[in-house]
C-alpha cells in the first residue's frame, strides 16, 4: 500500500514579530539548507516549494498590548492567501515558521479554503490570550484566542486584520502537551471547556490514547479535514532546545512523531505548521538537534513510517 497523502505543498514563513527574539524569522532558510523539500521528495512524496512569504508591513497600526499589529495584519493575509491556493491544489499544506503567530493564517486559510475543520495545538503553551489578558503583548501568545467564535467579544476592534474573522468552534479545537499556561488561559480552558491534554494526562493515558481521545473529541463523526499546529516547544528543552519559550517537562521526540503518525493515519491530515524554530538560539548542537527533531516531526506528518518501506512494485530481491 503506497502512502495517501503524498501531494505535499511547502510554505515558508520567516516572520519574527510575534514575539521580540530574533532568529527565529530564519527557520525556514534552516530546513532548506538541510535539504528538508529533497528529502520528502526521497520519501515518495510529490512536492511543490511554493517559497517564503513576502509582505509589505502596514504602517500606523496600533492596539493596546498588542505587538506590532502592522506586521502581523499584512503577513498573515498572505500566509491565508497561499494556504487557500496550496489546500485548492489538492495538497496537504506544510508551512515552516517563523514564530506561532503563523498560525492565525494558515489556519484562516485552511477554514477559507475547507469550511470546517478540526484542530490539534500541540504545545507547551496553550496561545490563547487576548490582548487584555496577555502577559507580554506578544501575539504569537494570541492565535488560538483570535481563532476562536467564542472569545470574539473579549476582543477590540483589530484594524488591518478585517480578513481574519473567529471562525473555528472551541469545539473543534484540542490541545495536547500543555504545561505552562497563565491563570487566564486556564480559565478560559475551564470556562469554555476546551479539551486540553497536558503533560499529566500524557504520563496517565500514553500519548497514542491522547491523541485519539483528542481526535474522537475534536470529530467525532470522522469526517473534517484536520489541522496540526506543532510548537516545536512541545518537545522537551532538551529534545528541541533551539526555540524562544522552552519549557522543561514536555514531549519526547517520540511522542511528538506519534501525535504526527496518528494523525496522518486519519487520511485527513490537511495542514500543519512547524513553528517557533529558532536556529539563532543556542550552541551550533543544540540547533542540530532541535532541526533534526522537527525533521523527524514532519516526515511523520508526510506519511513516513518508522517501520520502514520496502520498494515499490518490487516482490522480491534482486540476485
Ligand atoms: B508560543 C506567554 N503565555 O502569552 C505569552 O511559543 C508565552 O507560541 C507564549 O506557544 C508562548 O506571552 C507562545 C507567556
Ligand atoms: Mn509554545
Ligand atoms: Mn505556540
Ligand atoms: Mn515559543
Amino acid at each position: 500500500l503506497r502512502r495517501s497523502h503524498s501531494k505535499i505543498g511547502v510554505i515558508g514563513v520567516p516572520f519574527d514579530k510575534g514575539q521580540l527574539k530574533g532568529g527565529v524569522g530564519s527557520g525556514p532558510e534552516a530546513f532548506r539548507n538541510l535539504g528538508l523539500i529533497e528529502e520528502l521528495q526521497g520519501l515518495g512524496c510529490d512536492v511543490k516549494d511554493f517559497g517564503d512569504v513576502t509582505y509589505e508591513q502596514i504602517e500606523g497600526l496600533i492596539v493596546k498590548n498588542m505587538t506590532a499589529l502592522g506586521h502581523i495584519a499584512a503577513c498573515q493575509k498572505e500566509v491565508s492567501d497561499s494556504v487557500i491556493r496550496i489546500i485548492n491544489e489538492g495538497r496537504m499544506c506544510l508551512t515552516i515558521g517563523g514564530d506561532h503567530s503563523c498560525s492565525i493564517g494558515t489556519i484562516d486559510g485552511h477554514v477559507k479554503a475547507k469550511g470546517n475543520i478540526a484542530l490539534l495545538w500541540v504545545d507547551a503553551h496553550a496561545d490563547l490570550n487576548t490582548n487584555a489578558t496577555s502577559p507580554t503583548g506578544n501575539v504569537h501568545g494570541m492565535p488560538v484566542a483570535l481563532l476562536a467564535k467564542e472569545l470574539s467579544d473579549y476582543w477590540p476592534y483589530l484594524p488591518g486584520m478585517d480578513w481574519q474573522q473567529p471562525r473555528l468552534s472551541i469545539r473543534n479545537i484540542a490541545y495536547i502537551g500543555l504545561r505552562d499556561i497563565d491563570s487566564y488561559e486556564r480559565l478560559v480552558i475551564d470556562k469554555f471547556a476546551i479539551t486540553a491534554f497536558g503533560m499529566e494526562d500524557i504520563e496517565r493515558y500514553g500519548i497514542i490514547e491522547v491523541t485519539n481521545m483528542a481526535l474522537r473529541r475534536i470529530d467525532p463523526n470522522n469526517n473534517l479535514p484536520l489541522h496540526v499546529s506543532f510548537d516545536i516547544d512541545s518537545l522537551d528543552a532538551l529534545e528541541a532546545p533551539s526555540t524562544g519559550t522552552p519549557v522543561r517537562g514536555g514531549l519526547t521526540l517520540r511522542e511528538g512523531i506519534q501525535v504526527m503518525e496518528e494523525s496522518y493515519r486519519t487520511q485527513r491530515l490537511s495542514a500543519v505548521d512547524l513553528v517557533e524554530v529558532n536556529p539563532g538560539l543556542g550552541s551550533p548542537t543544540d540547533v542540530k538537534i532541535t532541526l533534526e527533531a522537527a525533521k523527524h516531526i514532519i516526515r511523520a506528518a508526510s506519511g513516513h513510517s518508522r517501520r520502514g518501506q520496502s520498494p515499490e512494485n518490487v516482490l522480491d530481491l534482486p540476485q
